[in-house]
């Protein structure tokens, strides 16, 4: 029996943060799937395949890591591919109450189950929108992505 779980979010960029969940979920997992969840209100800085291509190339070193995308809820998503868990990284009791709700919703939905997983402290600020917001006015983001990343950020931001 595979033992399948996702971990779903926007990736908008991904970072170290997301990367350190991910590889944690890869290694008590079979079949770890990275959703990346469309979400047609917030306009991202990178496409949707933008974010599935640097997701694919940071878990490289991850073979059972794969990488898809998904438009609705991440419940149909699970049931389509017969996944029983979500993973999620926890930073701060501030993630708590939203994901909680999620979680709770989630379960209530089609009984799939949500395990939290305690963020790496060194990760526990991080997040995708304040590494955009850094990066864009000049800060240092290189020790909160992965190289490849920090290649298509310096990219996208020069021409925007
Ligand atoms: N350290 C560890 N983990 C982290 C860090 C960090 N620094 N930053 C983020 N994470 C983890 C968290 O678990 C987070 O939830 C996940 O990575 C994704 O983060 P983001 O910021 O890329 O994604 P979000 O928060 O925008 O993702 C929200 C979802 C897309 C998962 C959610 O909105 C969703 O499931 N949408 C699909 C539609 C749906 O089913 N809606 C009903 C939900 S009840």
């Amino acid at each position: 029996h595979v033992r399948r779980a996702v971990c779903p979010g926007s990736f908008d960029p991904i970072t170290n943060g997301h990367l350190d969940i991910i590889a944690r979920a890869s290694r008590l997992y079979d079949e770890v799937y990275v959703a990346v969840m469309i979400n047609q209100n917030k306009s991202g800085l990178f496409t949707v395949d933008e974010r599935m291509e640097l997701i694919r190339e940071v878990t490289s070193d991850c073979p059972n890591v794969i990488v898809e995308s998904h438009h609705g809820l991440l419940v149909d998503f699970c049931k389509q591919r017969d996944i029983p868990a979500i993973v999620k990284g926890l930073r701060a009791v501030s993630d708590f109450d939203y994901e909680l709700q999620m979680a709770q919703m989630n379960n209530g939905l089609s009984g799939v189950e949500t395990l939290f997983v305690p963020t790496n402290p060194t990760y526990s600020f991080l997040s995708s929108s304040l590494v955009k917001e850094v990066a864009a006015w000049g800060g240092d983001v290189a020790h909160l992505v992965p190289p490849t990343v920090l290649t298509a950020l310096a990219g996208r931001l020069r021409r925007s």
